[in-house]
């Protein structure tokens, strides 16, 4: 099932959104609805996206993925010393060192990337489809931020260049703790704007807006839900355009 708009006005649009929550077993959910709050042209905010129930397993998810045998590590990124975040990335991995994707974790231990599960693709699908735009994603980048965690003003250009042309999206996933999310414009000096992420949150920025520079300035320290047992943050980027063809 895909979000139906419920109604729409200047700056906001309200959809109602089931299908992953009750796909992740909490059955017969009252369909929820979510704020989509359009930040910049193409880059939408989908407030409360995801139940708490949903968080509560996305949240477990993300735990049993990091804490597995192909599990979180600290990335060091080209020059510029180590990243304020522990990392696993799902479907291809990213490597810090040359900026490219591949199959192996090259830059860290050499073993094969763990795959994208499929409930997560489809997560990433119905967020895409919430935010009016669509997605095939074939990589997600799981980041843990402790209470210190941040990340530095960043495009996400590592992409196919036509899928970076073409505007697929990036679709965001946060849980736990809230994100002050900065998002500005095409070069790093232009003004920004404060988007505070907060948990079971989507942001979606494709199209006229898939190369504004972003980053995390600071995490919320105690922000999140209790019932999620998580301190810091999860947050997954769901991708296109990771696969070379
Ligand atoms: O944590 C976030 O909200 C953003 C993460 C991000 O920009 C990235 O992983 O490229
Ligand atoms: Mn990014």
């Amino acid at each position: 099932m895909t979000p139906a708009r419920v109604s729409s006005a200047a700056g906001s649009l309200w959809f109602a959104s089931s299908w992953w929550a009750a796909s992740k077993g909490e059955g017969r959910v009252a369909p929820m609805t979510v704020r989509c709050v359009e930040v910049y042209p193409d880059a939408v905010h989908l407030q409360g996206f995801l139940s708490l129930e949903a968080q509560r397993r996305l949240a477990e998810q993300c735990h049993v993925i990091g804490t597995g045998p192909v599990g979180w590590y600290v990335p060091t990124v080209r020059g510029r010393g180590k990243m304020r975040v522990e990392m696993v990335c799902l479907g291809y991995h990213w490597n810090a060192r040359t900026y490219r994707y591949q199959a192996t974790r090259d830059d860290h231990d050499g073993r094969p990337v763990p795959a994208l599960p499929a409930d997560l693709s489809e997560l990433a699908r119905e967020m895409a489809v919430a935010a009016g735009t669509a997605v095939e994603p074939d990589v997600c980048i799981l980041n843990y931020y402790g209470p210190a965690g941040k990340m530095g003003l960043h495009q996400d250009k590592d992409e196919r260049p036509e899928t970076l042309e073409a505007g697929l999206p990036i679709v965001s996933v946060s849980l736990g703790d809230t994100a002050k999310f900065i998002i500005g414009g095409f070069t790093r000096a232009e003004p920004k704007t404060m988007v505070p992420l907060a948990s079971g949150d989507g942001f979606v920025f494709g199209g006229r807006s898939r190369l504004r520079y972003h980053g995390v300035a600071a995490i919320l320290p105690g922000t999140g839900p209790a019932t999620l047992g998580l301190e810091g943050r999860y947050n997954l980027t769901f991708r296109q355009g990771a696969a070379s063809q």
